[in-house]
C-alpha cells in the first residue's frame, strides 16, 4: 500500500475522471519509486490508463554531454522496462509548464503526479504547472526515505540535530515497497517511438567533457553497483572509507543523482547487517543526504556564501583582505595547474572519471577558498568544476558539500587562522598521515584511474 503522507497536493483544482499522468524528473527509475507507485494506484483506483512522461531540457545548469549520456542511456533502458509492465512512456522537448498542460488537454488526464526536488528550478517548474493545471498536480517525495517537509520542518543546523529526527521517522518510512503492477488498462494512443540518437541534435551540450566507460548508466547496473559493494566493500566501510587510495566506495553516486536507484532501497539491502560498517554507510546515505536535502529545502540561498551561517559569514568576511600565498584563476584550477601535487590529482580524477573520491573533495574544496580572491569567488569556481565534471554535480550534496568546505555549513567553528577564519581547515600532511598519498597521486599522473574518458 502507497503511504498517502508521501503524497501532497500543490494546487486547488478539482479532480475530473480520466488517464493519469507520473512527470518524472528526478526519479528515473520503474522500480521502487513512489511517485509511480502513487500514480499507479490511483490509475487502478479510478480505473483509468497511466503514462509516465518526462520533459527533456535541451540543456540544464551547465550538464555535459558526459551528464546526459548517462541520463539518455538510462531512460532508454527505462522505457523499455515500463513497456514490460504495459505503461506507456513519453518523452517530450521542452519546459515543463509549458508541455504538460498541452499534454494533459489533449489526453483529458484527470491528474499529474510528479516526484520531488528540492533545488529551485525543479521548484520553479512545479510551481508554474500547479499554477497553469486544470487539475489536481500531486508532488510524491520519492528520492528521500523520510519525506523532506516530514523530517523536519526547519533548516537544521547539523547532522547532530537532524539525526535524532530521523531516527524517530525511520522505522515510519522505511519499509518495503508495494509491487508495481503490469497496468491493466493501456493509455490508448498509438506510441510514437523514440530516436534517441536523433535526439542528441537538439541538445545544446558542451560535448569536450566525455562520457565515461567505467559506470554503467540505468538501473540493472545500479543494481549490481550495489550487489558488489555490498559483497565486496562494505565489510571494510568504516576503516577505508576515507582512503582515496582504495576503491572502498560504494560509487551509488551517480546512479543516486538520476534516481537510476532508490536509496530507500539501498538502506532495505543493509537491514540485517547492523555493524559499524553498516552504521557508518547509513549515516552517510541517509542522514547525510537527506539533511542535503534539507539545508536546499529551506534554505533558498543554498547555493551562495549570503546562505552560509551567521557565524561563517562573520568568520570569512572578517579574513576577507588576508594575504593568500597562492591564488589561481578558473582556467588554472581547471587545468589542475596549481602548486600542490594532491590537489592537482584530485581534479584530474574528478575530469578524467567523472567522480573524485569523497575524502579529496573535502580538501579540494578547502584549498580552493584558500587559493582564491574571495570566498564568494571559491564557491562560485567550486560550484562550476563540480557540476561541470562530477557524474553526481547538480545535486544537493553537492550545493552542501561546497557550502560544507568552504562555508562550514553543517559544521562548527574550529580554532581562528588566515583565510579560513574559524572554518575547519586541512592540509596535505593531515592527507599523508591518513593514507597513501603518492599512490593517489601516481593513480592520476599515470592515468590509472579506473575511468579512463571513452569518445
Ligand atoms: P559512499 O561513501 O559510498 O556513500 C553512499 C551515498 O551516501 C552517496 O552516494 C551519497 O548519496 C551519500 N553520501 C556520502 N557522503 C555524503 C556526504 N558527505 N554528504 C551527503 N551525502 C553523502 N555528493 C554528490 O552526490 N554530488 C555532488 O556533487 C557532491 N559534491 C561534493 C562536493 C564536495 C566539496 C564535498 C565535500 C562533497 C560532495 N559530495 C557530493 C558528497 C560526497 O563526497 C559524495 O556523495 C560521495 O563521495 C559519493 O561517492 P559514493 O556514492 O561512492 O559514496
Ligand atoms: N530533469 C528533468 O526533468 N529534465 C531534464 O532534462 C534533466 C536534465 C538533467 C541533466 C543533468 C542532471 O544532473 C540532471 C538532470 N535532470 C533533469 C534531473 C534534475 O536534476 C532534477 O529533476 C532536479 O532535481 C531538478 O530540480
Amino acid at each position: 500500500m502507497f503511504q498517502a503522507n508521501r503524497l501532497r497536493k500543490l494546487n486547488n483544482s478539482p479532480r475530473t475522471k480520466g488517464p493519469i499522468i507520473y512527470w518524472m524528473s528526478r526519479d528515473q527509475r520503474v522500480q521502487d519509486n513512489w511517485a509511480l507507485i502513487a500514480a499507479q494506484e490511483i490509475a487502478i483506483n479510478d480505473n483509468q490508463p497511466l503514462a509516465v512522461i518526462f520533459c527533456l531540457q535541451p540543456s540544464f545548469l551547465g550538464a555535459t554531454l558526459r551528464h546526459y549520456d548517462f541520463m539518455l542511456k538510462g531512460l532508454a533502458e527505462l522505457e523499455n522496462e515500463l513497456s514490460k509492465y504495459k505503461i506507456h512512456f513519453e518523452l517530450m522537448l521542452g519546459d515543463p509548464q509549458d508541455v504538460i498542460p498541452k499534454y494533459v488537454d489533449n489526453n483529458q488526464a484527470s491528474c499529474v503526479v510528479t516526484d520531488f526536488s528540492p533545488l529551485r528550478i525543479g521548484r520553479q517548474w512545479r510551481e508554474e504547472l500547479a499554477e497553469k493545471l486544470p487539475i489536481p498536480l500531486y508532488e510524491v517525495d520519492a528520492h528521500n526515505i523520510i519525506p523532506c517537509w516530514l523530517a523536519s520542518d526547519k533548516q537544521e543546523f547539523a547532522a547532530r540535530t537532524f539525526r535524532p529526527k530521523v531516527a524517530k521517522l525511520l522505522e515510519e518510512y522505511l519499509v518495503d515497497f508495494p509491487k508495481l503492477q503490469t497496468h491493466h488498462l493501456p493509455w490508448g494512443k498509438e506510441k510514437v517511438g523514440i530516436n534517441w540518437e536523433k535526439l542528441r541534435a537538439d541538445l545544446i551540450l558542451d560535448e569536450t567533457v566525455h562520457p565515461v566507460s567505467w559506470v554503467v548508466p540505468g538501473e540493472a547496473a545500479a543494481h549490481e553497483v550495489l550487489i558488489d559493494f555490498l559483497e565486496k566493500k562494505l565489510l571494510h566501510y568504516a576503516d577505508q572509507r576515507n582512503d582515496p587510495s582504495r576503491d572502498a566506495l560504494s560509487n551509488l553516486s551517480p546512479y543516486l543523482h538520476f534516481g537510476q536507484i532508490s536509496a530507500q532501497r539501498v538502506a532495505l539491502s543493509l537491514r540485517n547487517k547492523r555493524d559499524v560498517n553498516a552504521e557508518a554507510f547509513l549515516e552517510e546515505l541517509i542522514v547525510r543526504r537527506e539533511l542535503s536535502d534539507n539545508y536546499c529545502y529551506y534554505n533558498p540561498k543554498y547555493d551562495q556564501v549570503s546562505g552560509f551561517p551567521a557565524w561563517s559569514q562573520r568568520t570569512l568576511a572578517k579574513h576577507k583582505q588576508d594575504k593568500r600565498e597562492y591564488t589561481y584563476t578558473l582556467e588554472q584550477f581547471e587545468a589542475g595547474h596549481t602548486h600542490d601535487p594532491a590537489w592537482n590529482a584530485a581534479q584530474l580524477e574528478m575530469v578524467s572519471t567523472g567522480k573524485m573520491h569523497g575524502y579529496m573533495r573535502m580538501y579540494w574544496g578547502k584549498k580552493i577558498l584558500e587559493w582564491s580572491d574571495s570566498p564568494e569567488a571559491a564557491l562560485q569556481t567550486a560550484l562550476y568544476l563540480n557540476d561541470k565534471y562530477e557524474l553526481d554535480g547538480r545535486d544537493p550534496n553537492g550545493y552542501v558539500g561546497c557550502a560544507w568546505a568552504i562555508g562550514g555549513v553543517h559544521d562548527r567553528p574550529w580554532p581562528e587562522r588566515p583565510i579560513y577564519g574559524t572554518i575547519r581547515y586541512m592540509n596535505a600532511a593531515g592527507l599523508k598521515r591518513k593514507f597513501n598519498l603518492a599512490k593517489y597521486i601516481e593513480a592520476a599522473k599515470s592515468s590509472k584511474f579506473s575511468g579512463a574518458e571513452v569518445d
